[in-house]
């Protein structure tokens, strides 16, 4: 995959360095982001050995999906040359602002944010733009222009899985639903869903479970247990984290219950795909992007707005269906079997520019 990027770096830099250097009229495939800087590489870049430095502050610390957001991050990090500072509040909110207000203080040149409450980080996020830096988030809603928000395209991820639902079981179904209030990502894919309970009547919620905690499967798995019990008729888990997909897919399968109560979900990993693929596993679907692109965007972002680049307010990633038969059918059993096989979840096109890719050329040479 990485080779793949580099050669791709580098066919769009020779592109490039064509369409200069014959100074004729012509059209060629324009990047997706029309750029100030032509391929010029923007001054705050031109010295490697003081490259900018972007903080990642975090509020999640669990899960694979976080996991490989972080490694994507860093990769686009380093093929773009600039140094990432990471922290992790681990779901401290007042952590996270103080984290914010540590990369003021390290005078930073950009801040990339995930999750975290708008109430408590909006007062903190314009302190850091008065300062000059940079803002750029992840699944969190500020209420400014001139800080681009990333999502997963949240409310299209929740009408794709509600209408699989409602395609599988022709909306007759008794559903667990698992999501909490309070994040972002779960409130938008909320909207869509109460929009589909709204629209299918038959559809019936006999449960509404979930608590973001440390340990959020474990935890999603004893909760599942007693719901089970309680509900014995359910036969579908609506679970919009793939954390809360995995304590109800282990509670159903300890309960001997996965022929009858199957789970539709968000969210996608090598983790997840083994439990998918798993023999007689209910995990039926999932819809979700690759949280690894998710983090490029998000660096590419920060750095282009360090460039001095006009970036879209909202970046919304495109999410893909993904189910059980697509998997075992396919034989995919990890995220790079399944990029190769769904190229939606590929590397995203929002954020690259002209220059972007003459500064990933040179910091491999
Ligand atoms: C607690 S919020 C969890 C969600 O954040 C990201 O958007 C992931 O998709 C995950 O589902």
């Amino acid at each position: 995959m990485l080779q793949n990027r580099k050669s791709l770096a580098l066919n769009l830099f020779v592109t490039l360095v064509l369409v200069v250097t014959a100074v004729i009229p012509m059209t060629f495939a324009a990047p997706a982001t029309v750029s100030a800087q032509g391929s010029e590489i923007p001054e705050a870049f031109a010295n490697p050995d003081d490259p900018p430095r972007i903080a990642l502050v975090r509020q999640i610390g669990d899960g694979a999906f976080m996991a490989r957001y972080l490694a994507g991050a860093q990769s686009m990090a380093d093929e773009l040359g600039v140094e990432l500072l990471e922290s992790n509040a681990r779901g401290d909110d007042a952590q996270m602002v103080t984290m914010v207000e540590t990369a003021i203080e390290q005078q930073v040149d950009a801040i990339i944010i995930d999750h975290g409450r708008t109430d408590t980080l909006q007062p903190v996020i314009e302190q850091a733009l008065d300062a000059g830096i940079k803002v750029v988030t992840f699944d969190l809603v500020i209420d400014n222009p001139a800080v681009p928000e990333i999502e997963q395209d949240d409310m299209l991820i929740g009408a794709q899985l509600a209408k699989k639902v409602v395609l599988d079981t022709a909306a007759s179904a008794d559903v667990i639903y698992v999501n909490v209030a309070g994040f972002a990502p779960l409130d938008k894919r909320d909207r869509s869903w109460q929009n589909f309970l709204w629209r299918y009547p038959s559809l019936n919620q006999v449960a509404h479970i979930g608590a973001v905690t440390n340990s959020t499967a474990a935890d999603t798995q004893t909760r599942m247990e007693a719901t089970l019990t309680q509900y014995p008729d359910a036969d579908i888990v609506v679970a919009m984290w793939d954390e809360f997909a995995k304590g109800a897919v282990r509670a159903i399968m300890q309960a001997g219950k996965a022929d009858d109560v199957k789970v539709y979900s968000v969210d996608i990993n090598d983790e997840d795909i083994q439990l998918m693929i798993e023999d007689g596993s209910p995990w039926a679907a999932t819809v979700a992007t690759d949280s690894y692109n998710v983090g490029r965007l998000g660096v590419r972002a920060a750095v282009a707005l360090v460039a001095g680049e006009a970036v879209d307010k909202y970046l919304l990633v495109e999410p893909a269906l993904i189910t059980r038969d697509f998997l075992l059918e396919n034989g995919i059993e990890n995220m790079d079997q399944l990029v190769e096989a769904l190229p939606v979840l590929g590397e995203s096109n929002l954020a690259w520019y002209p220059w972007m890719y003459r500064l990933v050329y040179e910091n491999q040479q």
